[in-house]
Protein backbone atom coordinates (compact mmCIF):
# COMPACT_ATOMS: atom_id res chain seq x y z
CA UNK A 1 0.00 0.00 0.00
CA UNK A 2 1.14 3.36 -0.55
CA UNK A 3 1.15 6.71 1.45
CA UNK A 4 0.51 10.02 -0.25
CA UNK A 5 0.90 12.95 1.65
CA UNK A 6 -2.20 15.23 0.22
CA UNK A 7 -0.67 18.39 -1.23
CA UNK A 8 -2.26 20.54 0.58
CA UNK A 9 -1.11 19.00 3.90
CA UNK A 10 2.66 19.93 2.51
CA UNK A 11 1.69 23.26 1.40
CA UNK A 12 0.21 24.03 4.81
CA UNK A 13 3.39 22.81 6.23
CA UNK A 14 5.50 25.28 4.21
CA UNK A 15 3.40 27.76 5.25
CA UNK A 16 3.54 27.14 8.90
CA UNK A 17 7.30 26.68 8.76
CA UNK A 18 7.72 29.95 6.83
CA UNK A 19 5.81 31.78 9.46
CA UNK A 20 7.98 31.11 12.28
CA UNK A 21 10.67 33.93 11.83
CA UNK A 22 8.15 36.41 11.53
CA UNK A 23 6.59 35.05 14.77
CA UNK A 24 9.98 35.98 16.55
CA UNK A 25 10.00 39.25 14.37
CA UNK A 26 6.43 40.06 15.79
CA UNK A 27 8.06 39.76 19.61
CA UNK A 28 8.66 43.82 19.31
CA UNK A 29 11.17 44.88 22.70
CA UNK A 30 12.36 48.72 22.66
CA UNK A 31 14.99 49.07 25.63
CA UNK A 32 15.42 52.65 26.85
CA UNK A 33 18.02 54.75 28.88
CA UNK A 34 20.47 51.85 29.82
CA UNK A 35 22.34 53.33 32.65
CA UNK A 36 25.47 51.63 35.25
CA UNK A 37 25.50 54.40 37.73
CA UNK A 38 29.25 54.99 38.78
CA UNK A 39 30.85 52.58 40.67
CA UNK A 40 33.05 52.85 44.13
CA UNK A 41 36.43 51.76 43.71
CA UNK A 42 36.25 48.45 45.68
CA UNK A 43 32.98 47.49 44.33
CA UNK A 44 32.45 43.85 42.89
CA UNK A 45 28.71 44.16 41.75
CA UNK A 46 27.39 46.18 39.59
CA UNK A 47 23.64 47.57 39.31
CA UNK A 48 21.88 48.20 35.61
CA UNK A 49 18.61 49.45 35.18
CA UNK A 50 16.89 50.33 31.79
CA UNK A 51 13.10 50.43 30.40
CA UNK A 52 11.72 48.34 28.69
CA UNK A 53 8.76 48.38 26.69
CA UNK A 54 6.69 45.99 24.93
CA UNK A 55 4.95 46.80 21.50
CA UNK A 56 3.60 43.28 21.14
CA UNK A 57 0.68 41.94 21.94
CA UNK A 58 1.48 39.24 24.21
CA UNK A 59 3.78 39.55 26.77
CA UNK A 60 7.61 38.86 26.47
CA UNK A 61 9.55 36.84 29.25
CA UNK A 62 13.22 37.46 29.90
CA UNK A 63 14.91 34.48 31.70
CA UNK A 64 18.44 35.73 31.76
CA UNK A 65 20.82 38.63 30.72
CA UNK A 66 24.68 37.22 29.95
CA UNK A 67 27.20 39.65 29.44
CA UNK A 68 31.48 39.16 29.00
CA UNK A 69 32.14 41.60 32.23
CA UNK A 70 30.80 39.81 35.13
CA UNK A 71 31.03 35.81 36.46
CA UNK A 72 27.48 36.05 37.11
CA UNK A 73 23.94 38.11 36.11
CA UNK A 74 20.95 38.00 37.55
CA UNK A 75 18.00 39.36 37.66
CA UNK A 76 17.00 41.59 40.58
CA UNK A 77 14.05 43.24 43.22
CA UNK A 78 15.11 45.36 45.72
CA UNK A 79 11.67 44.34 48.32
CA UNK A 80 11.47 46.38 51.84
CA UNK A 81 11.41 44.26 54.67
CA UNK A 82 11.04 45.10 58.63
CA UNK A 83 12.49 48.74 57.24
CA UNK A 84 15.59 46.81 55.58
CA UNK A 85 15.89 47.06 51.52
CA UNK A 86 16.98 43.35 50.58
CA UNK A 87 17.14 42.17 46.98
CA UNK A 88 15.77 39.22 45.90
CA UNK A 89 16.58 36.79 42.91
CA UNK A 90 14.52 36.07 40.36
CA UNK A 91 14.06 33.43 38.20
CA UNK A 92 12.51 35.42 35.36
CA UNK A 93 10.65 38.48 35.06
CA UNK A 94 7.45 39.69 32.78
CA UNK A 95 6.95 42.84 30.51
CA UNK A 96 3.28 42.66 29.72
CA UNK A 97 1.88 42.82 26.61
CA UNK A 98 1.56 46.96 25.46
CA UNK A 99 3.14 47.11 28.00
CA UNK A 100 6.39 48.71 30.17
CA UNK A 101 8.84 47.52 32.65
CA UNK A 102 10.94 49.68 34.83
CA UNK A 103 14.62 48.35 36.30
CA UNK A 104 15.39 51.45 38.58
CA UNK A 105 16.82 52.04 41.93
CA UNK A 106 14.71 50.48 44.93
CA UNK A 107 13.07 47.80 42.35
CA UNK A 108 13.71 45.79 39.62
CA UNK A 109 17.50 46.08 38.29
CA UNK A 110 20.32 43.53 36.84
CA UNK A 111 22.91 42.78 38.72
CA UNK A 112 26.30 41.99 37.95
CA UNK A 113 28.69 40.14 40.17
CA UNK A 114 31.95 39.01 39.93
CA UNK A 115 33.20 41.93 37.44
CA UNK A 116 35.97 42.25 35.82
CA UNK A 117 36.77 45.68 36.03
CA UNK A 118 39.19 45.23 32.74
CA UNK A 119 36.71 45.48 30.68
CA UNK A 120 34.28 48.05 32.22
CA UNK A 121 37.01 50.78 30.96
CA UNK A 122 34.38 51.18 27.62
CA UNK A 123 31.53 50.14 26.39
CA UNK A 124 30.06 46.55 26.42
CA UNK A 125 27.15 44.86 25.60
CA UNK A 126 24.29 43.06 27.75
CA UNK A 127 22.29 40.56 25.58
CA UNK A 128 18.29 40.20 27.59
CA UNK A 129 17.48 36.21 27.16
CA UNK A 130 13.33 35.48 26.60
CA UNK A 131 11.51 32.46 26.99
CA UNK A 132 10.05 32.90 23.11
CA UNK A 133 12.11 34.70 20.97
CA UNK A 134 15.46 35.65 20.11
CA UNK A 135 17.76 37.54 22.49
CA UNK A 136 18.12 41.69 22.53
CA UNK A 137 22.16 43.48 22.64
CA UNK A 138 21.77 46.53 24.80
CA UNK A 139 24.85 48.72 24.90
CA UNK A 140 26.33 50.10 28.21
CA UNK A 141 28.48 52.53 28.68
CA UNK A 142 29.68 52.94 32.54
CA UNK A 143 29.29 56.03 34.15
CA UNK A 144 32.44 57.62 35.72
CU1 LIG B 1 20.73 43.21 43.19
Amino acid sequence: MQFIIPRSIFIFCLMVMASLPALAESQKILVKDPIMPKLPEVARTAAIYMTIENTSDSDAEIIGVKTEVAHHTMIHKTVEKDGLAKMEHLDSVIIPAKGTLELKRGSYHIMLMGLDKKKLAKPFSLSLMFANGDPIQVEITPQR
